[in-house]
C-alpha cells in the first residue's frame, strides 16, 4: 500500500461515484425513504467555506443514513434568479443568463471536488423555464384560490436595485441585498394573501417545536407573524357618519382614552381637517411624515409628532368628545392605522398628551400605587383593577377584557379579534431576471391569467440591459404585445416578474420528480419523499424562507397536492464559519478559500476538519493547525490500515473469537464495540460530528498501541485477525461520512467490491461492551460495612454516590457528617465520618 495520495484517490472515486451513479435514488415503497437537504446555493461565483460547511454537515448524514439502510434523496440545484446576476451583467456588460450558468459550472464543479453524494440526476435551475414554468403554475393555484391580489399599497423600495422589496427583505431600513436605504413608495404590484394563514402558521410551530426546531427560529417566526389579542372598536366622528376603527389590546382602559390619533397615511386624515382650519397643518404634516422611515417613527425614544385634524370623536363609553388627531408613531400597516389613546396607561401616548397638552385619565389602579394624572410621567401598563370606568370598575386583567368586549359586541360598536403583524408578501419585482407573472392585461376583459396550457410564459432572452437596472421587459413590445387569452384582441403581457423567494419555497417539491414535464411534481413522489427530513441551512432564512416555504406547503396541502403538515421535519441551523474573530468576508480579508484546501489538504481532510472543529450549530474558528490535526489523523489511519492490510484482507479466512481470549483482544474488541456505540449516538441523537469524530481518533490511538505487540509475533490465528479486521473496518466506515474518498479507498484495498457508501453501517454488540467486574470494599472510618460488585471502569464520582446511596451504608453513616470519602480504584472506598 502506498502513501496516502489524496489527490489521486479522491479524483479516482469521484470519477467513479459518477459513472457508477452510486447516489441515485428512486422511489421504493419497500424502504424507508430518508429525504436530506441543505439549503440550494445561489450561484454567487465560486463557494466559500460556508457553503462547505453547509453541505459537510449534510453529506455526513446523508451517508449515515444511507448507510443505516435508508433510502435517501439528497439532491443539489440552483437557486439562480435574482439581482446579483443582474448587476453583474449591467457591470461586465454581459447578460444574467451567460454570468448565471458560468458560475453555476464553476460552482458545480468545486462541490464535485468536495465529493459529496449528490443524486445528480435531479439537479434543477430555477432560471430554466422547465422550472420557473411551475413558478407560474403555482401563481395561477394560489390565483385559483383566491390568494393573488393586485393592489395599491405602500411599498418598500430601493432606488439602487430599482425594485420593491418585501418587507422581510428591508433589513434595519435598508435593502437587504445591497444594503442600500429603502423609501416607502405607492404602487401598484401583486401580493400573495399570506396572512390569510397567519393563524395557521402559527399553530404549526407548535408541530415544529415538538420536532425540535431552534428555539430562536421559532421564537423570530412567531414574532414576525406577531399575533395580538384584543378588539376593534368603533369610534363615531361628531357631526359626521364617519366612523374611525381603532385596534386596541387594551380594551378594559377605553374609558381613559382621551383623544384619537390616526396614522398621517390614513384616508380620514386628510378627509377630516377638510374644511377646518387645521387643513394646511394637516397636509404639511402628511408631506413631513411620509419621508420618515418606519424604525424611527415607531422607536419608544423617537420622537413623537403630530398635528390635530381639526374634528372631534365620541368615545363610544363615556359619551365624551375626543379630540382627533394624527401623528408619526402610529403606522397605517398595522391594526386599523388608528388608535385610541390612553395616556395613562400607554407611554408613547403619555409622552404625546404630555407634549401637546392632551387630558390624562387614570382606569386602571395599580395594586400598589396611587397615580397621579396631573403629574405622571411614565404611564401605568400593568394589570390592576378597574376605576372610572363605570359598570366594569374593581375588574382585573383579562376579566375586564373580557367584559367590555362583550359589552362591544351586544352593542355592535365592536369586536373581540385578532391582530396579526404579518403582512401580505408582495411578489412583484420590476426586474428583468426572474419568473415572468403570467397575466395579460386586456382593455375589454381586464386582468386575465394565462391559461395553464400557455405555460410556461419564457422569459426573452434577447435584451440589452438598461444601465440603471431598469427591467427590459416594460419595453420591450415584442413580449408585451400578445393577444387576450379571453377575448382575442390585442392585449399586454405583465412585466412584473417573480419575487426569487417564489422559487425557492417549492423546490423540494420539485427535487421529489425533477424531470417531470407534465406537473410541478408528481404525487405519488412527492408523497413518498416528503417532507423533507432533515433541513439544514443559515439562521438568515429563519424567517423569509422558512416562513415562504411553509405558507406554500399549507396552501399546497389545502389544494391536496401535498400531505405532510409541514414542509420541513427538522431543521438545523449551523454556525458560521469565522477566523481571527470575524466571519470569513472579503471585507475584512480574513477568507480562506476551499479550493486552496482541496488542492493542499484534500477534500476529506477539509471536510473532516470542519466536522470536528465545532457541533454544527455553533461558530466553527477556522485553525490552520486545527487542518494540519486532521490530516495528520487521516494519514495515521490511512498507515495502520497499511500495515494491518496483508493480515486482514477479506481473501483470508477469519473466525470469531470464543470468550477465551487474550487480554489486549479483549480490549480492542471491547473498543471497537464502544467506538460503534459512541458514534452511532453522537450522530444520530446528537448530530454532534465532532465528539464522534474524537472517539474514531481515540480507536486509532487504540489500534497503533494494540500493534506494538502485535508485531512482535509473526504467525497469527484466525480469531486473532477476526478482531483486527473488525477493527479496521469498524473504523473506516464509521469515518466514511467524514471522509468517504479515503474510506472508499482503504474499503476496496479491503477486498470489498460495493461502494462503503452502500455498506451497512456497523452495529455493536451490548454484551462486548460490558466491561469487567470488579468487588469494591465500603469501609466506615476504617471498618468493613459493605461490599459491592461493580464495573471496572465506573468512575470515582459515580463510586462514590454509589456508596453513599447504599442502604448499609447509609445506616452506618446515620447522624454522621461525611468528612471525607477516599477512593482506592478497583478496590476500597473509605468514608470518613463523624
Ligand atoms: C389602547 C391602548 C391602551 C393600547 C393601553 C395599549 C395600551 P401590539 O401588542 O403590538 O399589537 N396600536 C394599534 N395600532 C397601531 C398602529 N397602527 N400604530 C401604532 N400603534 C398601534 O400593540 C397594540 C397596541 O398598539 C394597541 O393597543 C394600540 O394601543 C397600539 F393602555 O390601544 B393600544
Ligand atoms: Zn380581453
Amino acid at each position: 500500500m502506498q502513501d496516502y495520495d489524496f489527490k489521486s484517490i479522491e479524483a479516482k472515486w469521484q470519477k467513479t461515484w459518477e459513472e457508477d451513479k452510486t447516489f441515485r435514488v428512486e422511489r421504493d415503497p419497500a424502504r424507508k425513504k430518508f429525504y436530506l437537504l441543505e439549503m440550494f446555493p445561489y450561484p454567487s461565483g465560486r463557494i466559500h467555506m460556508g457553503h462547505v460547511r453547509n453541505y459537510a454537515i449534510g453529506d455526513a448524514i446523508a451517508r449515515f443514513k444511507r448507510m443505516q439502510g435508508f433510502n435517501v434523496l439528497h439532491p443539489i440545484g440552483w437557486d439562480a434568479f435574482g439581482m446579483p446576476a443582474e448587476n453583474a451583467a449591467i457591470k461586465n456588460k454581459s447578460h444574467p443568463a451567460k454570468w448565471t450558468f458560468e458560475n453555476i459550472r464553476t460552482m458545480r464543479e468545486q462541490i464535485k471536488k468536495l465529493g459529496f453524494s449528490y443524486d445528480w440526476d435531479r439537479e434543477i435551475a430555477t432560471c430554466r423555464p422547465e422550472y420557473y414554468r411551475w413558478n407560474q403554475w403555482c401563481f395561477l393555484q394560489f390565483m385559483e384560490k383566491g390568494l393573488v391580489d393586485r393592489k395599491n399599497a405602500t411599498v418598500n423600495w430601493c432606488e439602487a436595485c430599482h425594485t420593491v422589496l418585501a418587507n422581510e427583505q428591508v433589513v434595519n431600513d435598508c435593502c437587504w441585498r445591497c444594503d442600500g436605504p429603502v423609501q416607502q413608495k405607492q404602487q401598484e404590484g401583486w401580493f400573495f394573501r399570506i396572512t390569510d394563514y397567519a393563524q395557521k402558521l402559527l399553530d404549526g410551530l407548535q408541530h415544529l417545536a415538538d420536532e425540535g426546531w431552534p428555539e430562536q427560529v421559532l421564537t423570530m417566526q412567531k414574532n414576525w407573524i406577531g399575533q395580538s389579542h384584543g378588539a376593534e372598536v368603533d369610534f363615531a366622528i361628531k357631526a359626521s357618519n364617519a366612523v374611525i376603527k381603532v385596534f386596541t389590546t387594551r380594551p378594559d382602559t377605553l374609558y381613559g382614552a382621551t383623544f384619537m390619533v390616526l396614522s398621517p397615511e390614513h384616508p380620514l386624515t386628510k378627509q377630516l381637517s377638510r374644511g377646518t382650519d387645521q387643513e394646511k397643518n394637516v397636509d404639511a404634516f402628511i408631506a413631513k411624515i411620509a419621508g420618515e422611515d418606519k424604525i424611527s417613527r415607531t422607536s419608544e425614544t423617537g420622537e413623537k409628532q403630530g398635528v390635530f385634524t381639526g374634528a372631534y370623536a365620541i368615545n363610544p363609553l363615556t359619551g365624551t368628545e375626543v379630540p382627533v388627531w394624527s401623528a408619526n408613531f402610529v403606522l397605517m400597516e398595522y391594526g386599523t392605522g388608528a388608535i385610541m389613546s390612553v395616556p395613562a396607561h400607554d407611554q408613547r401616548d403619555l409622552d404625546f398628551a404630555r407634549k401637546y397638552g392632551l387630558p390624562v385619565k387614570v382606569v386602571i389602579q395599580p395594586p400598589d400605587a396611587e397615580l397621579d394624572e396631573t403629574s405622571m410621567t411614565e404611564a401605568f401598563s400593568g394589570e390592576g383593577s378597574m376605576t372610572h370606568s363605570g359598570p366594569f370598575d374593581g375588574l382585573i386583567g383579562k376579566e375586564g377584557i373580557r367584559k367590555v368586549c362583550e359589552y362591544l359586541e351586544s352593542n355592535k360598536i365592536g369586536k373581540a379579534t385578532i391582530n396579526y403583524k404579518l403582512r401580505d408578501w408582495g411578489v412583484s419585482r420590476q426586474r428583468y431576471w426572474g419568473t415572468p407573472i403570467p397575466i395579460v392585461h386586456c382593455d375589454a376583459c381586464g386582468i386575465v391569467p394565462v391559461p395553464y396550457d400557455q405555460l410556461p410564459i419564457e422569459l426573452p432572452l434577447d435584451v440589452q440591459l438598461g444601465s440603471q437596472g431598469q427591467s427590459p421587459l416594460h419595453t420591450l413590445e415584442a413580449f408585451i404585445n400578445t393577444p387576450c387569452p379571453k377575448c382575442g384582441q390585442p392585449a399586454r403581457r405583465e412585466t412584473d416578474t417573480l419575487d426569487t423567494f417564489v422559487c425557492s419555497s417549492w423546490y423540494f417539491d420539485r427535487y421529489t420528480s425533477p424531470r417531470n414535464d407534465d406537473e410541478p411534481f408528481g404525487k405519488e413522489d412527492v408523497d413518498y419523499w416528503m417532507p423533507v427530513d432533515q433541513y439544514i441551512g443559515g439562521i438568515e432564512h429563519a424567517i423569509l424562507h422558512l416562513l415562504y416555504s411553509r405558507f406554500f406547503h399549507l396552501v399546497f396541502r389545502d389544494l391536496g397536492h401535498v400531505q405532510s403538515p409541514e414542509p420541513f421535519k427538522r431543521l438545523l441551523t449551523q454556525g458560521m464559519v469565522i477566523k481571527d474573530g470575524a466571519k470569513m468576508s472579503k471585507s475584512k480579508g480574513n477568507v480562506v478559500d476551499p479550493d486552496d484546501i482541496i488542492n493542499n489538504y484534500g477534500a476529506d481532510t477539509a471536510r473532516l476538519f470542519i466536522l470536528f472543529a465545532a457541533p454544527p450549530v455553533k461558530d466553527l474558528d477556522w485553525s490552520d493547525q486545527g487542518v494540519e490535526g486532521c490530516f495528520r489523523f487521516l494519514k495515521r489511519v490511512w498507515r495502520i490500515c497499511a500495515d494491518f492490510l496483508p493480515e486482514v484482507q477479506t481473501s483470508q479466512s477469519a473466525q470469531e473469537p470464543d470468550a477465551d481470549q487474550a487480554k489486549e483482544l479483549k480490549e480492542l474488541r471491547r473498543k471497537t464495540h464502544i467506538t460503534i456505540k459512541r458514534v452511532t449516538e453522537d450522530i444520530q441523537n446528537r448530530t454532534q460530528f465532532n465528539t464522534a469524530i474524537a472517539a474514531t481518533m481515540e480507536l486509532t490511538n487504540h489500534l497503533y498501541a494494540f500493534r506494538e505487540g502485535w508485531a512482535a509475533s509473526d504467525k497469527h490465528a484466525d480469531h486473532e485477525k477476526f478482531v483486527v479486521k473488525e477493527a479496521i473496518e469498524t473504523l473506516i466506515l464509521m469515518l466514511s461520512p467524514f471522509g468517504p474518498h479515503m474510506a472508499e479507498e482503504v474499503w476496496s484495498l479491503l477486498g470489498h467490491v460495493q461502494s462503503i457508501g452502500q455498506t451497512p453501517w456497523p452495529a455493536y454488540d451490548e454484551a462486548l461492551i460490558q466491561s469487567e467486574e470488579v468487588l469494591i470494599v465500603i469501609q466506615v472510618n476504617g471498618k468493613v460495612r459493605h461490599k459491592i460488585t461493580v464495573s471496572a471502569d465506573m468512575s470515582e464520582e459515580e463510586l462514590k454516590s454509589l456508596a453513599l446511596k447504599d442502604p448499609k451504608i447509609q445506616e452506618s453513616i446515620q447522624g454522621k457528617e461525611v468528612r471525607k470519602i477516599i477512593v482506592v480504584p478497583k478496590k476500597l472506598i473509605n468514608i470518613v465520618a463523624n
